[in-house]
């Protein structure tokens, strides 16, 4: 080692972004002789990462070093009561406890609760605020199966699409990210790459030096929309018209792939029955496109090769989103575009990663709690239902809920229905913990507020949604303060509960262990991990998938050919398992019951997109001033086309009342042609930012997607008014 590396007082450490997002990030972080990290930079060995960080995690240290983040655990004081506080003033409502009297005082509440109404109803609320396999669920789940809690179904984001794509495939895999390069068309179809998954961004760029065109399919003109060669600004939620009218043109104009379609799938002849109704005029009524439009779009599609989809979440949370899903991803099917490298789609990468989730989170305990059994299951999409109508309902058994555990998520800004979320998280009755990093919308109901650490602070191991690489997360500092990770807040919790049983013991680097499943030899015993080894992962920090290990001599093509895991081993045009549970086992396109063509349009005519926001991620980083400046810079308040705000007298910077029979919320007027006449947009922000403590869910509602029981954000109506004058 040279003599200047051994004395410099500077280490540089690999660890992996662990938010929501597709791409999984390598990022080096440098920690200085006082265990200070100084410098966060993208790893510029991670094929995908190339490099270089997002804007939101350029700017990491003002997370990790926020002078309001939470450090020690709090305790309501008894006078203060449950709601929404104006920022710098939330500790008020709080005494600092100890960690041993708070985690006492929680264990010995949920025990109470338990036995007085029983485990069930206690309700733990998760979702991605790390997704990191440990943080994300291991030693929280096995304490929740352990104590007969009732599980969550985890809803909110992914679920739509994920039951769409493994339908039509088996298994959620697509395109390697890296492969986008070699399209000759990118179509992004309800993904905002350029702002939520900018890693594919360079992918798409030398895609386009090499003559590729990008279409972006969005009913809002997003970064990536503005980039594009062709931007569709479609009505919200006819993207499975459009998907079926394309299919229509595909088989008219003779386009399909026969012998990909003989070899791979199943039921093209009753799919070509059923898309013959889809006309491009029809579906040009829909959509809001021109039936020559359609065509183009169709013709362009089946003809370019290789063709790549960048299917992403935006479809989904509509109410057809499931469905939605499904007939985009027959697209590549019917024209076979999966044969030519770089052609297909890609939604999630995640199905290739199989961790030992069983052993991590040991749903087995379940036999040990008092039920005995796997308890009952809630959707976290309904959660103001849960909070205020469960027990109520027959079609939720059990009883209702009196204990709810939040972490990794917050609900009180993200959950759709926010005032109903709201009126339950005030009940009086309801025991709420929260453990999280900053004084969020969800900590103002919370009896006991847990300090958490971010990815920094802890050792984690993470697959991604959006590319093939496992990596390995080392801790780089000490958590900040008395603030704890996940792990260590269950494990601790088990204890006080006088759970006997070993696993509640478990080290980080243990849990690492099982999720890879190492063997005697060293190596994973997980599918496409064998070569893993955790000395290749802490001296690489990334390790790709065993069918990605070499992309140029072996590239992987999935669903090029062969077997599928779905019950015909192929690709499903026709379900047989939608017919079995009495559904139409074919796609067709059903108007959402929020949107242009319902009965409510009367009350309420604009269609109304409540948006993320380019530099935060969901609510995170909201808190950040550095963030929201940036942020500020984009457009905010309520957008709106000129022709909606001229038939309602609207002006630019008018304080307007957005609202429907849910909640109403005051924005400031942006007219703009960034959305065609009839929809309108608003950014999902922190309520207690606005001057009634509401955000755009107070308008979302909690009606659940076709399939899976998602979230149904982006399927929404709306009215408009100026404010009075005061
Ligand atoms: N900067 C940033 N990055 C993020 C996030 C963030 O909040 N900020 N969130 C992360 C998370 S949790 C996720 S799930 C991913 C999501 O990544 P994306 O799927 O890209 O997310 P969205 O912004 O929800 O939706 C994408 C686009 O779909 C459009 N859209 C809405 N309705 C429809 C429709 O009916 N049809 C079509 N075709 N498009 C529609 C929206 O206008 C939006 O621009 O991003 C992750 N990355
Ligand atoms: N209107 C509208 N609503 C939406 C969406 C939308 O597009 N529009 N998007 C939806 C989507 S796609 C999603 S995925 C959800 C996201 O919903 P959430 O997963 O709740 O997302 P975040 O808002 O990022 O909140 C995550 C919280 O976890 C905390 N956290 C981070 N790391 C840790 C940790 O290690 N431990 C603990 N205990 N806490 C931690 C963060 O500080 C943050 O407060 O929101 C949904 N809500
Ligand atoms: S948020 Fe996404 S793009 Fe940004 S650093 Fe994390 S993984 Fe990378
Ligand atoms: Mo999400």
């Amino acid at each position: 080692m040279p003599a200047s590396a051994a004395q410099s007082p500077f280490r540089i450490v690999h660890t992996v972004c662990s938010h929501d997002c597709p791409d999984s990030c390598g990022v080096l972080v440098t920690v200085d002789d006082r265990g200070r990290a100084v410098k966060v930079q993208g790893d510029p060995s991670h094929p995908v990462t190339q490099g270089f960080l997002c804007g939101k995690v350029a700017k990491y240290l003002d997370r990790v070093y926020a002078p309001d983040r939470i450090l020690y655990p709090l305790k309501r004081r008894p006078d203060a009561e449950k709601g929404p506080r104006r920022r710098g003033s939330e500790l008020e409502a709080f005494e600092r406890v100890s960690w041993d009297e708070a985690l006492n005082g929680i264990a010995a509440r949920l025990r109470e609760t338990a036995e007085r109404y029983g485990p069930e109803s206690i309700l733990p609320y998760s979702y991605a605020g790390t997704i990191g396999q440990l943080g994300y669920g291991s030693m929280d789940r096995r304490f929740f199966h352990r104590l007969g809690a009732s599980q969550l179904d985890r809803t909110i984001c992914a679920e739509a699409g994920g039951q769409g794509w493994k339908l039509v495939y088996g298994q959620k895999l697509g395109i390697p990210t890296e492969d986008f390069k070699l399209a000759k068309l990118i179509v992004a179809w309800g993904g905002n790459i350029h702002g939520n998954n900018v890693h594919l961004w360079p992918m798409v760029e030398q895609a386009r030096r090499n003559g590729a065109r990008l279409i972006v399919i969005d009913p809002y003109r997003t970064r990536t929309a503005a980039l594009a060669d062709w931007h569709i600004a479609i009505r919200p939620g006819t993207d499975a018209a459009l998907a079926l009218g394309m299919m229509h043109v595909i088989f008219r104009e003779g386009l399909e792939d026969r012998g990909y379609l003989e070899a791979m799938a199943h039921g093209a002849e009753q799919l070509y029955g059923r898309v013959r109704e889809y006309t491009p005029q029809r579906v040009a009524n829909w959509t809001g496109m021109t039936p020559g439009e359609v065509e183009q779009l169709a013709r362009e599609y089946a003809t370019t090769k290789p063709a790549a989809l960048r299917l992403n979440y935006g479809v989904q949370r509509a109410e057809n989103g499931g469905t939605a899903v499904r007939a985009i991803i027959m697209l590549p099917a019917l024209t076979g575009a999966w044969k030519h490298r770089g052609g297909g789609a890609q939604l999630s990468t995640s199905g290739a990663f199989e961790f030992d989730e069983d052993a991590l989170r040991r749903p087995d305990l379940a036999k040990n709690s008092p039920l005995g059994r796997l308890a009952r299951v809630v959707n976290m999409s309904q959660l103001g239902e849960a909070l205020t109508e469960l027990g109520q309902k027959d079609w939720h058994q059990g009883p209702a809920v009196h204990a709810l555990f939040v972490y990794n998520s917050n609900p009180g800004a993200v959950a759709p229905n926010h005032n109903a979320v709201v009126r339950g998280l005030k009940r009086a009755d309801l025991f709420t913990v929260v453990h999280d990093l900053f004084f969020t919308d969800t900590t103002d109901y919370a009896d006991y507020v847990l300090p958490a650490i971010t990815f920094l602070e802890q050792t984690e191991i993470q697959g991604a949604y959006g590319h093939y690489f496992v990596q390995l997360s080392q801790q780089a500092i000490e958590p900040l303060g008395e603030s704890r990770s996940n792990v260590w807040l269950f494990g601790q919790l088990a204890q006080r509960m006088g759970f006997a049983e070993e696993c509640f013991r478990d080290t980080p680097e243990e849990m690492i262990r099982q999720a890879l499943r190492i063997g005697a030899d060293g190596h994973s015993a997980n599918p496409q991990m064998e070569h893993v080894t955790l000395e290749e992962l802490e001296t690489k920090g990334h390790v790709p998938l065993a069918f990605h290990r070499e992309p140029e001599a072996k590239p992987f093509q999935p669903f090029e050919s062969g077997s599928l895991p779905t019950p015909s081993g192929k690709i499903e045009f026709y379900s047989e398992t939608l017919a079995a549970k009495g559904l139409d086992p074919l796609p067709a396109f059903v108007a959402p019951a929020e949107s242009r063509w319902s009965a409510r349009a009367k009350d309420y005519p604009l269609e109304f997109l409540s948006r993320k926001n380019d530099n935060y991620m969901n609510s995170t980083f909201g808190n950040l001033e550095g963030h929201r400046k940036m942020e500020a810079r984009l457009n905010q308040g309520l957008e709106m086309h000129p022709l909606d705000a001229e038939t309602r007298g609207l002006s630019e910077g008018d304080t307007v009342r957005v609202f429907n029979d849910r909640g109403c919320i005051r924005l400031t007027m942006k007219i703009n042609g960034d959305l065609p006449a009839g929809v309108v947009a608003g950014r999902l922000d922190w309520a207690k930012f606005s001057p009634d403590a509401v955000n755009v869910n107070a308008l979302t509602s909690e009606r659940v997607t076709d399939l899976g029981a998602g979230a149904t954000f982006y399927s929404t109506l709306v009215e408009v008014k100026k404010e009075p004058e005061q």
